[in-house]
């Protein structure tokens, strides 16, 4: 199914100037970027992308993190993309994640991990709103989706 999921890329990726890198990874798999863009998480963002994890005992730190540098947020789309890019990124912690997957291959920490993508259709909805109006989706089709999958393919 065509979905949409948020990605961004975290503080620790933008400092360590691997966007390009990253950015490449998604590009060269042939997902198709919508939205992009640049911004500071401010500590009321924080709260509500980690709604979940608010009352951790790691999340006072998660959020120093995540507001101490600006992140790239993208809007992308693609086929099953949900799915796909939480196993492109890999597991949580970058110690343990597989070499191949992003976090596997630049990762060393469980916090500085890179890159956020969402977990579930429920959650790509979410903060797609968080993160970007509808106007700012730039909804358009790859021209070169006839080379990258065949039309009768389930
Ligand atoms: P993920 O879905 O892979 O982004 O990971 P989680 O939703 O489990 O965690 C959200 C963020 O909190 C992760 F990027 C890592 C961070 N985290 C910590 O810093 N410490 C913890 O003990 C658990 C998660």
């Amino acid at each position: 199914m065509l979905e949409r999921s948020l990605v961004l890329l975290k503080p620790d990726c933008v400092e360590r100037r691997l966007m390009g890198s990253i950015i490449s990874r998604f590009e060269n798999k042939g997902l198709n970027i919508v939205a992009m863009k640049m911004l500071r998480v401010t500590p009321d963002l924080a709260k509500q992308h980690y709604a979940e994890h608010v009352e951790k005992p790691f999340y006072p730190s998660l959020e120093e993190f995540i507001t101490s540098a600006p992140i790239v947020a993208m809007a992308v789309e693609g086929l099953d993309v949900i799915r796909l890019i939480r196993d492109m990124l890999g597991a949580t912690n970058g110690l343990t994640a597989a070499p191949g997957t992003i976090r596997g291959d630049y990762s060393s920490s469980r916090q500085m991990n890179l890159v956020h993508a969402s977990d579930s259709p429920e959650s790509a909805k979410r903060e797609l709103e968080l993160y970007f109006t509808a106007d700012e989706i730039c909804d358009h089709e790859l021209r070169l989706t006839p080379s990258l999958r065949a039309a009768d393919e389930e």
